[in-house]
């Protein structure tokens, strides 16, 4: 029989060689390379979070707190440190925000000794989750997410049906979070993201209207809402800025993922598209760029999706998921996108400032009919031809 002591020690050696565990980029398309591991999973979870240490109230050394999955993560580069706000997936399907940070943004991700402890505003929430984090030009960092409460006019035995709305909170230690009121909009709210800069001397939100929880309904697209004050924040005025449409990536919702990272041709979005299929719900990720001037007006989007699932990507929770909410872009134009797969686990792919410009304005729109499809790759045919066969 091991004593305790041998099984936490061969425990504390597994955990500690995963933590280390160096990761290595592979090439995929040119546009981003992926990398082998994981960043985050729920096995990097502390060992102190999910064992009860003494041997006299756990004699077995038995797991007494379960954590499922570490996934969709917020990301910002803090005081030299690569700093993810990942969605933690307790056994019991509540999730919570915790922070972890990497010296080098790709492996060596560490999460702090507490997961963040996030004041309650108004009734008190049944989930919160995707939290963006926003450096916004006003000195506060700045998280947005998904709070999540019953529905209280669901009929008895509904118990599914819910409300989604924004929760708002800022920080300047990232140990003390100030937790401002709620949202207020006409409708629900998911993916609600804080743009970084100040426009017309107001903050100013990308949103993602729905008719009801799940459903995006009339809501159109990823929308845009100047706040007066965002210590009350109330949309007021919302346009939709990036529709979805009939027969693409984006048939069925699209949400922005993390606030979008300025460049000298325009702002760089990295957004969610989600189309529906006989196996459920499909989400994967789209970029498209807008003007430096108009934050609102779109002057580039590639068809298709810039990533979807691949491989183990395929794997988990909730199959045929790649979901972003966090990115960072050094100052040298290194970009590492943090995307989680199947509401499961964590991963990095990185590129360049330049790189992903170059794939918004060099890839061609979606003609939205199979003939203009037909029509872009002959033309990339002819003019490659002409050069193979010259
Ligand atoms: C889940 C989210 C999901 C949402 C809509 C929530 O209850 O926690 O992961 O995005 O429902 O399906
Ligand atoms: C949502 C998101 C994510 C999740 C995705 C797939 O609507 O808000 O939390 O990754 O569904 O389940």
């Amino acid at each position: 029989m091991t004593s305790f002591e041998e099984k936490l020690s061969a425990l504390e050696t597994t955990h500690e060689a995963l933590l280390q565990k160096k990761n290595e980029p592979y090439y995929v398309n040119g546009v981003y390379e992926r990398y082998r591991n994981p960043v985050l999973t729920a096995e990097h979870a502390p060992i102190f979070w999910r064992y009860d240490l003494n041997p006299e109230t756990n004699p077995f050394l038995e797991e007494r707190f379960g954590i499922h999955a570490v996934f969709n993560s917020g990301a910002v580069k803090w005081k030299g440190k690569y700093l993810l706000c990942a969605r933690v997936e307790a056994a019991d399907r509540k999730s919570f925000f915790a922070l972890a940070e990497s010296p080098n943004g790709v492996d060596n991700f560490r999460f702090m000794d507490y997961p963040v402890r996030l004041p309650e505003w108004g009734e008190p929430a049944t989930n919160v989750y995707d939290m963006r984090l926003t450096a916004h030009e006003d000195g506060w960092l700045y998280g947005v997410f998904c709070v999540e409460r019953k529905d209280p006019s669901a009929p008895e035995g509904d118990l599914s049906s819910a409300v989604a709305c924004a929760g708002i909170a800022r920080t300047k230690d990232l140990v003390n979070w100030e937790r401002l009121p709620d949202l207020k909009a006409k409708c629900q709210q998911r993916n609600v993201v804080l743009f970084p800069e100040f426009v017309d001397g107001k903050y100013a939100l990308f949103t993602r209207p729905q008719d009801g929880f799940i459903d995006a309904g009339n809501g159109g697209g990823i929308g845009w809402a100047l706040i007066d004050d965002i210590t009350n924040a109330e949309v007021k005025e919302e346009t939709i800025i990036n529709r979805r449409f009939y027969h693409t990536i984006k048939e069925q919702k699209n949400g922005e993922g993390p606030a979008p990272i300025k460049t000298s041709k325009g702002w760089l979005h990295l957004a969610h598209g989600v189309r529906g299929c006989a196996s459920g719900l499909r989400y994967v990720l789209y970029m498209y760029m807008t003007a430096l001037d108009d934050p609102t007006r779109v002057i580039a989007e590639p068809a298709g999706f810039f990533m979807a699932p691949e491989g183990e990507e395929y794997v988990g929770d909730v199959a045929n998921v790649l979901f972003t909410n966090g990115w960072i872009a050094d100052p040298d134009g290194k970009v590492f996108i943090y995307y989680a797969s199947c509401d499961t686990r964590l991963h990095v792919a990185t590129s360049t400032v330049d790189r992903l410009v170059d794939y918004c304005m060099g890839t061609e729109p979606d003609g939205m009919r199979t003939g203009k499809t037909v029509e872009r790759l002959c033309s990339l045919i002819d003019r490659n031809l002409s050069i193979l066969r010259k």
